[in-house]
């Protein structure tokens, strides 16, 4: 491996003669290695692109570049300072100049490090609020982008879909676990329709979809020394879709009081300390352009996260576990179980939330 890596970095114009390369984070899609270079130079971080799951790798760095183009120009008409360190910079490949290169197998692609700064697996109400905040004017940074995004993975965040996929799953049960998990199939059918109501309002003209990044998780951001957000990273899946995604997708990782896979299931908890401090950030940025149906809906997004990532963790487990990493047989049920148990959760806190959020808007 480490050869491999060697070799693959040496395609890619960087500076400086590197030290070192070394696994970083913790994705459940890409591989993703720290590159430590002698001297001044930057360090990087090299990502080998699963490209099982992102199938069309020059349409996802076009959009990912489009992006960071966007919003780069965005902060410096702010008159931002710093701002290498607030937005991702990728690395051209020496061959043909695009900012990922395929050594016949696959795909990987290199961008700057951002020193001093750091990624958390949870949060306080005081970076809740800031994440909200950072989130929101993510959003709002690209509500005029003029590049047309494609979804570099088709109906993503589309909850029809994840259902579609988890009743093909059962219906071919290739590893004889429905049997095991009816109870919990059971629960998350009775809630089917009320969860898919995005799309229909979407196809009835109601909902618009935005430029959103759809991956909102906690350990998704780059925090500065204070605790301030410097910059969003993992763009991969920023596409077209429902406000909902960034907005749900952070309180599912944000407010649970429990990692997403702890098996601790009876001590999983929708915390609404976070759920307050980041929906007032939130707000505070998004409210210039969000519409009184988006925000009337907050708190279903806040149920449809936890319940679309249940869905999307069993029917990996039903089918065998060909999707996400997995460091143990059940892992997938495990996490099916916890995001179920933080849905429960969410739900006996919906009436608190709506009063909330209407407060913050009188
Ligand atoms: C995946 O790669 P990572 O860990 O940031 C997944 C998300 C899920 C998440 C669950 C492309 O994100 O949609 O919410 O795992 N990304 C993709 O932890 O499927
Ligand atoms: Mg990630």
């Amino acid at each position: 491996m480490k050869e491999l890596l060697n070799s693959v970095v040496k395609h890619f114009d960087l500076k400086g003669k590197v030290d070192s390369i070394k696994p970083l984070g913790n994705g459940l899609i890409n591989d993703t290695y720290i590159v430590r270079t002698e001297g001044d130079a930057p360090d990087y971080v090299l990502q080998r692109i699963n490209h099982n799951i992102f199938t069309d790798v020059d349409t996802l760095m076009t959009n990912i570049c489009e992006v960071t183009s966007h919003i780069r120009k965005k902060l410096e008409a702010a008159g931002e300072k710093d701002i290498d360190r607030k937005v991702l910079t990728f690395v051209p490949n020496t061959t043909d100049g695009k900012y990922y290169f395929f050594d016949g197998e696959n795909y990987w692609r290199v961008m700057v490090f951002i020193p001093d700064a750091h990624t958390f697996e949870a949060v306080n109400p005081e970076s809740s609020r800031n994440a909200g905040k950072a989130f929101g004017n993510f959003q709002a940074m690209l509500v005029d982008i003029d590049a047309e995004l494609k979804e570099s993975i088709p109906d993503f965040h589309n909850m029809e879909f994840r259902l579609k996929q988890l009743r093909e799953a059962v219906e071919a049960d290739p590893e004889g676990r429905v049997a095991e998990v009816k109870p919990i199939l059971d629960e998350l059918e009775k809630r089917a329709h009320e969860m898919t109501k995005a799309e229909r309002l979407y196809r009835e003209g109601k909902l618009p979809k935005r430029i959103c990044h759809c991956d909102t998780k906690v350990n998704n951001m780059m925090f500065d020394d204070n605790g301030d957000i410097l910059c969003v990273i993992d763009l991969d899946t920023v596409m077209p879709s429902f406000i909902f995604s960034d907005y749900g997708d952070f309180l599912r990782t944000g407010a649970n009081k429990l990692a997403e896979d702890d098996p601790d299931i009876d001590r999983v908890e929708f915390d609404m300390d976070i759920f307050r401090a980041f929906t007032e950030g939130y707000l505070s940025s998004a409210k210039s352009f969000l519409t009184p149906l988006e925000i009337e809906n907050l708190p279903y997004a806040a149920a449809l996260f936890p319940y679309m990532q249940a869905v999307r963790f069993l029917t990996d487990y039903i089918n065998g576990d060909t999707y996400y990493k997995i460091k143990y047989p059940d892992h997938n049920l495990v996490r099916t179980r916890n995001q179920f148990k933080l849905l429960q959760s969410v739900e006996t806190h919906t009436p608190e939330m709506r009063e909330f959020i209407a407060e913050k808007l009188a």
